[in-house]
């Protein structure tokens, strides 16, 4: 019997589709994987913005995460919105009980319309409780700084900041250049041996932004649960990102926003 790549995604529901769970789902299925769902929150939102959300209880979203780990040979985990401590810390029990799967953990924070979903305290918990147990953190400039407290607006900051968060234990940290003004977008991945690797990438001219993060970081979570390495893993999520803002870069969906990823 032949399998697919499973990657258990534990994210918020989008009402627009352009981020969390709809956009993850699409990503892994679209690279050929098998997406699993675990729901944080459920968000009123489009492209134009987030009107208004909830989080589910954390027993619920602890029996997702357990229904799912129970029975799927899950390869790989994400996690995008995690709205509030109790929620990180049922997740961080839910892993504990299934240790060994690579760990994407892309620690969202708000919405780039400016909703913001955790509080500072709540962002405490997820570095002393989350982060040490991730494969792989990848915070944008905004995330890096809120997480560290090392003000990131250099590139130089970028390698500080990317540092500090090395040293809560998780494997390697991916700092997203997306926010960082000018043409070339710069990413900076450093690992736990130590290495700093930049990537470079042209910035594409397009509306459809809304969900980058997520689509990165569910098609990096595909290259782990195939086992690839984390560099190779960032090398082709980066290259399926680009490729998928540029090829929805003339398609028009809501007034605001677009979907990073449309499928
Ligand atoms: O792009 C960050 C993000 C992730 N997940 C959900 C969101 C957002 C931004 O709005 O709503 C569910």
């Amino acid at each position: 019997m032949k399998t697919r790549p499973c990657v258990l995604t534990i994210a918020g529901s989008d009402s627009g589709a352009g981020a969390g769970i709809q956009s993850d789902s699409r990503v892994i299925h679209a690279l050929g994987g098998y997406a699993l769902t675990a729901i944080s929150a459920v968000t009123a939102q489009n492209s134009r913005g987030v009107d208004a959300w909830h989080a589910v209880s954390s027993a619920l979203l602890a029996a997702q995460i357990n229904a799912v780990l129970d029975d799927f040979p899950v390869g790989a985990i994400k996690t995008g919105l995690l709205p509030g401590e109790a929620i990180v810390r049922a997740v961080v029990d839910a892993l504990e009980r299934h240790r060994g799967i690579p760990l994407v953990v892309d620690p969202v924070i708000g919405s780039t319309s400016g909703t913001r979903f955790l509080s500072t305290r709540a962002l405490k918990i997820v570095r002393q409780t989350l982060l040490p147990r991730a494969t792989l953190v990848t915070p944008n400039w905004p995330e890096a700084d809120a997480l560290t407290g090392v003000r990131v607006q250099t590139f130089a900051d970028v390698e500080a900041a990317a540092s500090a968060l090395l040293e809560t234990g998780c494997g390697a940290v991916l700092v997203k250049g997306g926010h960082a003004p000018g043409a070339i977008c710069r990413d900076c991945l450093v690992t736990k041996d130590g290495r700093v690797r930049w990537f470079e990438s042209k910035r594409v001219k397009t509306q459809n932004t809304h969900g980058t993060g997520c689509v990165l970081s569910a098609a990096i979570a595909v290259g782990l649960a195939r086992g690839r390495s984390i560099e190779t893993a960032v090398t082709d999520a980066r290259k399926f990102l680009q490729q998928s803002l540029i090829s929805g870069r003339k398609i028009k969906l809501g007034a605001g926003h677009g979907p990073a990823f449309l499928g």
